[in-house]
């Protein structure tokens, strides 16, 4: 019997210039990766089935291209994976040249395709997810193994009602190692209550909260111990809105589990200084928390009314009692901003004195309800998906010129870490953090987007055959309407009860 080989891939991205996104060293490990990686058996209808995973931001050379060059010993596989929408020219150009060298099966998923109408490039020999993994890779591994995939999976139904207990397998701590942060990505609970309109995550993750049993996350916790990496992103939106997060804390705390972790969290944990402190015990060192604007104007046309720009100075406070970083998420470049609101803006946020901040530019990403509200207004006039990466204007705007958005965006992050510079950091590795930052804005890098030390190989040009072979499309392909939600999903998605707990 053939044997079944999947290579897990995750796409990089085309830089403004057409030039791929290669880096020596990576900002820090991809979580979809091991995460599809571990709902993988190691048998599949008495087949074997070996894994392969390439995280393309790390690829320094074409050698692994080669696993995308099909053999006739084998059943391959390849799924590309959590391809949000500006790696998304990326995905079409692997999956054009993996199904051109022969390799049988080809799946494209994440939050592109999940939040946005692919119909455009169906039926061409690539498959399409429009939900998450753990409704359907079990099936698309079978039909694999069967001989054919649907060109489509998960239309009907985008989100697992309730999550599986599946134990996350990380990476080993030397791979781990070629990252700048050397940290791994668990997704213990998933969904946000909230409706902010600029947000893909209610799309992709769905705004009901929904999350494994304790023990299974505790069990992947340790497998992170045992591979010997002392980091942890929980990748999860709002962790505050995570109704067993007291019961997790504290099983880590009885476990005497010693990872330090990073996580996220809306502005509503000020009201939870329980939490915190409970955070801080189990070894929260960081908590990124989106503020996007002091203006409460702003925030209510982004239907983000649950921001308080009053209470900000309180969140910090409380991350200061409990030894937790406060790490301010900040929107620049919203419609009614002039370039003095940016710059007030960064004077309110340097004043409130976050240890970090992250800032990115109004970017109304495809599958939101903005992105759909300023198409039909015609007010976005980019038209290549590969710019829709939240660091590149992409509509017009009424008082600042594209070119000086895109300046602002590297001087404020400049001029916050210039002045973070000056504290005196008790912390050795926070204070290389603060100067990584400093000098990623210098070089008018975002210092989460992809990692340090540029490698440049390979362009769009050079796969733009395989695309259009295979896809039948010019260089840019249009942009995309949203994916509309099912009637089902939709009803799934409307009534929340975030405090509920699985028992
Ligand atoms: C963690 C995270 C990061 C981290 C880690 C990135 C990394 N190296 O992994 C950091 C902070 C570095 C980061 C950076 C960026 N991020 Co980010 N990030 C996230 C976050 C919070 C979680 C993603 C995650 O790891 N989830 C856990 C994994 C397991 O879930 P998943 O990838 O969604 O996969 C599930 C499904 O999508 C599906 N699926 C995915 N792939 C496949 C494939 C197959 C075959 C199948 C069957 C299923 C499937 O099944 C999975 C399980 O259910 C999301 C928000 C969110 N909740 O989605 C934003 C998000 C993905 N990020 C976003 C953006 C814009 C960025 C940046 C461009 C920001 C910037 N300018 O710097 C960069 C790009 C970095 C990069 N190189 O990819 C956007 C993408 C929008 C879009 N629609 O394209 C999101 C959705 C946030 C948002 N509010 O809109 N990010
Ligand atoms: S609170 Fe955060 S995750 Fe939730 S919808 Fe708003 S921006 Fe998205």
């Amino acid at each position: 019997m053939k044997k079944l080989e999947v290579t897990l891939l995750k796409p990089s991205k085309y830089r403004l210039d057409g030039m791929l996104e290669r880096f020596e060293s990576g900002f820090m490990p991809n979580a979809t990766l091991s995460h599809i990686a571990s709902l993988t058996p190691a048998k599949i209808k008495g087949a074997q089935v070996s894994v392969h995973y390439v995280d393309e931001y790390v690829q320094t050379d074409l050698e692994y291209l080669n696993l995308l060059h099909g053999d006739t010993d084998t059943i391959q596989l390849l799924a590309l994976v959590g391809v949000q929408s500006h790696q998304f020219h990326r995905a079409i150009d692997l999956a054009a040249y993996a199904r051109k060298h022969g390799v049988q099966h080809v799946v494209i998923g994440g939050p592109h395709a999940m939040t946005c109408d692919t119909s455009l490039l169906h039926n061409r020999g690539v498959s399409f997810v429009l939900a998450e993994a753990e409704l359907v890779w079990m099936q698309i591994l079978h039909d694999a193994m069967e001989g054919e995939l649907q060109p489509v999976y998960g239309r009907e139904q985008r989100w697992a009602q309730t999550l599986d207990n599946v134990v996350i397998q990380p990476p080993p701590a030397a791979e781990v190692g070629r990252y700048w942060v050397p940290m791994v990505g668990l997704y213990p609970v998933r969904g946000c209550p909230f409706v902010c309109n600029f947000c893909s995550v209610i799309k992709i993750a769905g705004r009901q909260v929904r999350f494994p049993s304790i023990d299974s996350i505790i069990e992947s916790l340790k497998n992170v111990e045992r591979n010997g990496i002392e980091y942890v992103m929980f990748t999860s939106d709002n962790f505050n809105k995570f109704p067993e997060a007291p019961d997790l804390l504290e099983a880590m705390i009885r476990e005497k589990i010693k990872i330090k972790f990073f996580f996220q969290s809306d502005t509503q944990i000020v009201r939870q200084p329980e939490l915190m402190e409970l955070l801080s015990r189990a070894g929260a060192v960081e908590m990124f928390v989106g503020v996007e604007s002091l203006d409460k104007a702003a925030l209510k046309q982004m239907h983000k009314m649950h921001n308080k720009p009053e209470s900000y100075g309180d969140i910090i406070r409380l991350c200061n009692e409990t030894g937790i970083r406060a790490h301010f998420s900040n929107i620049i470049g919203l419609p009614d901003q002039t370039e003095q609101g940016v710059h007030d803006h960064l004077q309110g946020i340097i004043d409130l004195g976050p240890d970090i901040a992250s800032f990115y530019i109004m970017t109304p990403i495809p599958g939101t309800e903005q992105y759909k509200d300023f198409r039909q207004q015609g007010l976005i006039y980019e038209t290549n998906l590969d710019r829709f990466d939240t660091t590149t204007p992409t509509f017009y705007h009424e008082h600042i010129a594209p070119d000086r958005l895109q300046d602002l965006l590297y001087e404020v992050a400049w001029k916050f870490y210039r002045n973070a510079m000056r504290k005196d950091y008790a912390d050795e590795q926070i204070r290389r953090f603060v100067i990584f930052c400093r000098w990623a804005a210098s070089n008018r890098m975002h210092h989460m987007s992809g990692g340090t030390r540029l490698v440049s190989i390979d362009r769009a040009e050079d796969y733009f055959a395989y695309r259009s072979d295979v896809f039948d499309v010019g260089r840019e392909l249009p942009l995309p309407d949203n994916l509309e939600l099912s009637q089902s999903d939709t009803q799934f998605n409307r009534v929340v009860d975030w405090k509920k707990k699985r028992t």
